[in-house]
């Protein structure tokens, strides 16, 4: 009993001495002018205070790995990488779009007639969870470890010798089609699809949202991913024939179609800010993020970058075709570790959902002992362990 009153004492002392450090109040919008929410600089101060969290709860001990601060992988913005290390990026996607499967066993691979690349192994796992890890508990920590495999494939079994980067989309949410990112030329993500003209508006039953076609609309023609041939897909998109069943073999070449309509109304730093910022229960925040439960916000920063993309990204099955999945997935990854870092000790580990899109049809609350699925692209992971950057087999922070 004494133990126990004396151990909750020298917790609440640490807690307190904790908050005084890093600076008091989890941050809220109304905290900044409508002018610093617009124009990033809330955002960027909010995710400076993030890391110093992070920082000050690592320097503290708090870790149960050899990772620390100093140590780990340091994920930065796309733009920021150097042109030799954008390229060796993009070849190393592609190399794993050239690679044989590795998981897929030879009994499997009738089942799976789409599947032909290690990239597709990626491509059919989603596919094949995507009714489990969208709208459910674990939507942030799986699709956190799915871009974590891919980032250790492209070292481990590509050479790719830098990190993974992330795409901040509100510096190009006004004008996307004008980004760096898809320029075209090498060093790029390789460019937007072909023109394709005189298309309608397209009505999407499911948001029950009507949206103007976008700058692109063909294959991807030039720079990175020009020529790669996606096997697997669509199942879900609009004006389009989608194959009929999951893992049918349909080659074709990339597509996209770059849309400001849906970044200039979804992944401003004005949607970055408030979604981050007003949502401080992580049943809000994550569905907020997706696009659920909102009567105006129908497609969050997630759906909106997807459809932002559009093309193959803005299939919801079969979106990892496009290597822009796992970027745009880097700055959802980005913007959950600076929601749990804003206020660690309450939100590092807290999850809510069962592992059903929508709970439908429903099923259990998920636990941090249950293991998240990776099908075909490695062993299940414990849902514990990847609710912190630092911890089980992650070792990375955001610049
Ligand atoms: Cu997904």
């Amino acid at each position: 009993m004494y133990t126990t009153l004396a151990t909750g004492l020298l917790l609440a002392t640490l807690v307190s001495a904790q908050v005084g450090v890093s600076g008091a109040e989890t941050p809220k919008s109304s905290d900044y002018t409508p002018q610093q929410i617009a124009d990033g600089t809330a955002f960027n101060n909010v995710s400076r205070m993030a890391l110093e969290n992070m920082q000050y709860n690592l320097s503290h001990g708090n870790t149960t790995t050899n990772c620390t601060y100093g140590n780990a992988q340091q994920r930065q913005e796309w733009r920021t990488l150097d042109p030799a290390t954008r390229k060796s990026f993009t070849s190393a996607a592609t190399c794993l779009m050239n690679m044989p499967p590795t998981h897929m066993t030879a009994t499997e691979a009738p089942y799976y007639p789409g599947v032909k690349s290690r990239h597709d192994e990626y491509v059919a796992t989603h596919i094949n969870y995507t009714l489990n890890v969208h709208d459910t508990a674990d939507f942030f920590a799986w699709h956190r470890t799915f871009i974590h495999f891919w980032e250790q494939d492209l070292k481990n079994l590509c050479g790719y010798t830098g990190v993974l980067p992330y795409w901040n989309w509100a510096l190009d949410a006004e004008s996307l089609q004008d980004s760096p990112l898809f320029t075209g030329d090498e060093y790029s993500m390789g460019s937007n699809g072909k023109y394709i003209a005189n298309r309608t508006d397209t009505w999407l039953a499911a948001q029950d949202v009507t949206y103007p076609p976008g700058t692109g609309g063909g294959c991807v023609y030039s720079g990175p991913f020009a020529n790669v041939t996606v096997h697997l897909g669509p199942l879900d998109l609009p004006n389009t024939n989608n194959v009929n069943s999951s893992f049918q073999y349909n080659p074709r070449c990339l597509e996209r179609d770059l849309n400001p309509w849906f970044t200039e109304n979804y992944n401003t730093y004005t949607n970055l800010t408030t979604t981050l910022l007003d949502n401080i229960y992580i049943t809000d925040f994550q569905a907020i993020t997706q696009g659920y439960n909102s009567a105006t916000n129908k497609f969050g920063v997630h759906g909106g970058a997807h459809w932002g993309g559009g093309g193959s990204m803005s299939d919801f099955h079969s979106s990892p075709a496009d290597p822009l999945f796992f970027i745009h997935h880097g700055m959802i990854d980005r913007f959950f570790t600076i929601w749990q870092n804003l206020d660690i000790y309450r939100r590092q580990n807290v999850i809510s959902g069962t592992s059903t899109l929508g709970n439908s049809p429903p099923s259990a609350e998920m636990t941090l002992d249950d293991m998240l699925p990776f099908g075909f692209v490695a062993a299940d992971v414990r849902f514990g362990d990847v609710m912190d950057t630092f911890g089980g087999p992650l070792c990375y922070r955001y610049d």
